[in-house]
Formats: C-alpha cells, structure tokens, sequence
C-alpha cells in the first residue's frame, strides 16, 4: 500500500484496492503495489516524497542484495533525474530498520548499484550520488531482514548553486537570470534568513544603490545578502520577503569593488522557479521589521501604530483593519487611516490590524501588523438608565436604582447626585451625594435633580445618567403631623382655643372654677401639660377662671 504525495495515486484508493483483495485473493494479494521492480513508483521533478510501507513485500528471483544485506521484503521506486546534480535519498522519517540502494539497468537480475547505505540516522539509509540529466534510477527500500514497517522516503536533486561555495556568479550593472531552489537546502553555518539556499555572487562595479528581484516568481520567495567569504563570518546586508505580493526586493547601498552574496530561497519552506533580477535602481521601501500597534485594544483606548522599520527612507501613509475573531475575514475600516485608532464599539470581538503603505522615489510596498487581541468592551453595556424614585420635595429622600447593565461580571456600581436648573440642563455635581439614595433639601427648592451611575467591571467603567426629578418643592404635609401642646395658662379662652389649633391638637372640656390669682375668663389650668407631644387633634382640656370667690 502506497500512497505518494503530487500524484492522483491516494491512499484511499490504494486502502480499498486492498481490501478488496483480502476478500477474494490470496495472502500474496496484500503485497504493497511496488514490490516488484517492474512495478516500481515512479518519483517525478527535482524534488519528490513517497510514503508507505514494504509489508507483505517480497525479495524477488535474481534481486541483489541491498546494501549487502540479506533484506527480503523490499519495494522499488524509480526516478529519471531532470538535471545533472547531487541527488540525495533518504528514508529517515520511516520507523524500521530501512536498506537503501540506487541502481541503474532494466532488469531485477542486471542491475548497476550506484550507491547503498543501512544505517545512517538511526537505523534509517541515506545515500547521494552524482545523478546524470536523463538517467533513469531504480531505487529499492528493503527491511534488514525482512523487517516491515511504515516507509518515508525523500527525494532531492540540488540545484547546482545550492551550496554558498557553489554560488552562480553574476555581473553588470543590470541583467537577470533563471534559477530554482527546488531540492535546496540550508547548510549547517548559514544565517537561515530564507528556506532551501541558492546563492548567487556579484561584486559591485561603482558605489551606488543596488537592487536585487524576484518579482512574478513561482513561489513564496525571499532574498538575504551578505558580505563575506564564508559561510560562519557571514555580514548581513538586506533581506527581502514580500515587496512585489509574494516577491522579493532587496535593495541595499553597494561599495564599489565589494563582493556580495545573494541568497534566494523560500520563506516558509517554499520552494519553486524563479527569475533573479537585479539593477543599480534606488530600490523602493522595504520592510525590515512588520509594524506594529501599542496599546489595549478595548473599545474606547486609542491605539497607536509602529511603522516598522524599513530600507529606502519612505513616507508612510496608514490604514487601520479589522478582522473577525477567527482572522477569516478581514477589511480596512473607512476614514480609519491615522496613525492612531481609538477602538469603538463595532469592533469590540473583533480584531485590528494596521496596513503600512511605504513610499520613495523608486515606488512603494506594503506591510501589515499582527492583529491584535479580541477588542473587549470599555465597560459594562448600559441596557436601561438609572431611575429616580420619590417626591422630589424638601425634607424627602429621593432613590436611584443601578439602572441594567450587562457585561463581564462583577460589576459594582457608583452613584453621584447631580442638580440642575429647573429645565434640567446646567447640571453639577453636589458635594457628597454619592449614596443610593439623597435627601432633598431647602437648597434644591426650584432646581431639578438626576444622578450618575457608573458601572465598573474588568474592563472598565461607564456612566449612565436618570432623567432629572421635577422641580424642587416645599414639603407637604406628607409627614405625621403631631399635636404639640401649647403654653395656656393665662390666655383667654378664645386665644387658647387658636393656639391649641396652631398645634394641631383639638379643644377638649373646659371646666370652670374659682382662682384668687388668675383673671377671670383666662385659663387657670390644663392638660396635658404644655410640651407634650401627642398624636394630631389630641384633645387638651382647659380649666378657666371664674375669678376670685366673694
Ligand atoms: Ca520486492
Ligand atoms: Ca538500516
Ligand atoms: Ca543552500
Ligand atoms: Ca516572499
């Protein structure tokens, strides 16, 4: 069973054709399809990967010895070499102990062994041979012993500027050339700016700007120079990722008589065709390092942007995005194009981003930031303002309630009393009043009064405000009145009578009776006593004199 990566030979087809053939045919039938040399799988290109496994492989009549060991269980690739170049095979990613041979020749029984290898990492093979343009190679993978288990095997044919010592020198003021890093690699001292190497050698001819491209390629390029002639002591330069969309530009200031290296590769592990071209052009803006936003992104905090930094002395000009949370969706935002943002409520879930478009003589590129975090909320949501309950009269207490907020819990609430003309407008706080409840007092009279609730949670706090009172007025005699009993004595009978009534108290009986020190017709005695303090139209009773006795 083999499945092999870039062809239309799947696994799932390869999985039903073998149980198919575990139904119906014998046990020979679940040998892997390339166990036998004529049916070999073929490797395509520069660069190639097959997987599988040499279960149920058998050694064939006449089959040689792999590696000069005795295997037994072996299957067979082939692959006709595009280009003259050092090839590598490997089968390090499989899980048993692999044998490894290349050959040439037709037959099982007649073949040419270009090269073997048992162990090299781990018990896993690795071999590389000198392959010719145009020769076909007959690969086989066997198991020390027979052993089977999950086969990985790689296939690389180097470009010829693969290695830094084998660079493709370059010359002139202008002029491009074709090249690939497909089957390329990183060597062991490189600075690893980009993915699978070639290099390319140029020395300046004058002193002046110089730019390097891999405009309209294949692939994910990037381009590092250096300066240097080895690969440990290596000087950094320029490096390019994306300037022209998935392209590269490096642009860098030339030393006449100075020799650079210029290696183009992948970023990411990508790998293809590309032209690279290059001209004494200033080169336009380059972003060295991708900007970047400061701040908290939460609804109501300005961010601000970083540009980066960047070759070429541009100008920059700014546009703010916005992504869903997931970064599936993402669109500038209209108008958002300082280089501040302050988050608003639309975007809170979401998340933003920061385009930097860099501009010089030679033209422009572009460079975007990370998204930021999910944008929270300022605060608690106000669903329903506070509301003021009472009579909005001297001597009353007024309450407020929270009012309904939402959002990120606890959330724990502030109150500030708040008094305004009698249209409501010209509010101010009063001093103070930071309770749940106010009493209304003779300095309010005229005024109208509203409170302030700020709620406050994780996120932040925000404020709602009630709708004012009516206006201030005196108090009504909503309270208990009581009866206060006055002073009596003395009064006539007609003055006591307004006084108990000024009193809210109520006449009760009058007696009379003679007094050697009281007037008559004026009152002498009473109860209760003067003072008292009883409920309203309580009755006090009088005795009036009826002067002295003769
Ligand atoms: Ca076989
Ligand atoms: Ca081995
Ligand atoms: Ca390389
Ligand atoms: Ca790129």
């Amino acid at each position: 069973m083999l499945s092999k990566q870039g062809t239309a030979r799947t696994l799932a087809v390869a999985v039903l054709a073998i149980a198919a053939a575990s139904l119906t045919g014998p046990a020979s039938a679940l040998a892997p399809a390339n166990d036998s040399f004529d049916e070999a799988l073929e490797l395509t290109g520069r660069s190639d990967t097959a997987s599988g496994t040499n279960k149920d492989a058998t050694k064939e009549p006449g089959e040689p010895n792999h590696a000069g060991e005795i295997g037994g269980a072996s299957v067979w690739f082939q692959w006709t070499a595009p280009a003259d170049g050092e090839t590598t095979i490997e089968t390090c990613g499989s899980d048993f102990d692999t044998l490894l041979a290349a050959y040439t020749g037709d037959a099982v029984n007649a073949l040419t062994e270009i090269e073997s290898n048992d162990d090299v990492c781990g018990f896993q093979s690795s071999i590389s041979f000198a392959a010719e343009e145009g020769e076909t190679y007959r690969i086989a993978v066997d198991g020390r012993n027979g052993v089977p288990g999950l086969l990985n095997l790689q296939l690389r044919l180097a470009p010829p500027n693969d290695d830094f010592a084998d660079a493709v020198v370059v010359a002139g003021d202008d002029g491009s050339v074709d090249g690939t890093n497909e089957g390329a690699s990183v060597e062991a001292l490189e600075p690893g700016s980009v993915s699978g190497s070639v290099w390319y050698r140029w020395t300046a001819l004058s002193t002046g700007p110089a730019t390097f491209m891999t405009c309209g390629s294949t692939f994910d390029t990037a381009i590092a120079v250096y300066t240097g002639s080895a690969l440990g002591s290596l000087a950094f330069v320029a490096y390019s990722d994306d300037a022209c969309n998935l392209g590269s530009i490096a642009g860098f200031e030339a030393t006449a008589g100075t020799t650079y290296s210029v290696a183009v590769g992948g970023c990411c592990g990508e790998s293809g065709d590309f032209t690279l071209a290059w001209n004494r052009n200033p080169p336009p803006p380059s972003s060295m390092t991708y900007p970047s936003i400061g701040g908290v992104a939460r609804e109501g905090q300005t961010l601000t942007g970083s540009p980066g930094q960047w070759t070429g002395s541009p100008t920059f000009a700014y546009a703010w995005g916005r992504c869903d949370a997931p970064v599936d969706d993402c669109d500038l935002i209209p108008g958002a194009t300082g280089q501040s943002y302050t988050a608003t409520t639309s975007d809170i879930g979401n998340r933003l981003f920061l385009q930097v478009s860099a501009t010089n003589v030679a033209g422009s590129s572009t460079a975007y930031s990370d998204v930021t975090a999910i944008v929270r909320p300022g605060g608690p949501a106000n669903t329903a303002v506070p509301q003021v309950f009472g009579r909005a009269a001297i001597g009353e207490f007024i309450d407020s309630t929270t009012g309904n907020w939402t959002g990120t819990q606890p959330i724990t609430y502030a109150y500030q009393w708040q008094i305004c003309d009698s249209s409501g407008n010209g509010c101010r706080n009063l001093t103070g009043a930071v309770a749940a409840s106010m009493r209304v007092d003779a300095a309010h009279l005229g005024s109208t009064l509203r409170v302030v609730v700020t709620a406050s949670n994780a996120d932040g706090a925000r404020a709602s405000t009630s709708s004012p009172t009516g206006v201030v007025v005196r108090g009504q005699s909503t309270q208990v009145r009581r009866c206060v009993v006055p002073k009596l004595r003395g009064k006539t009978l007609r003055a006591a009578r307004a006084a108990i009534r000024r009193g809210s108290c109520r006449m009760g009986q009058v007696q009379r009776r003679f007094s050697s020190t009281v007037r008559a017709g004026r009152v002498v005695a009473q109860r209760p006593r003067a003072g008292a303090r009883l409920a309203a139209n309580a009755r006090v009773h009088l005795v009036v004199s009826k002067g002295k006795r003769r």
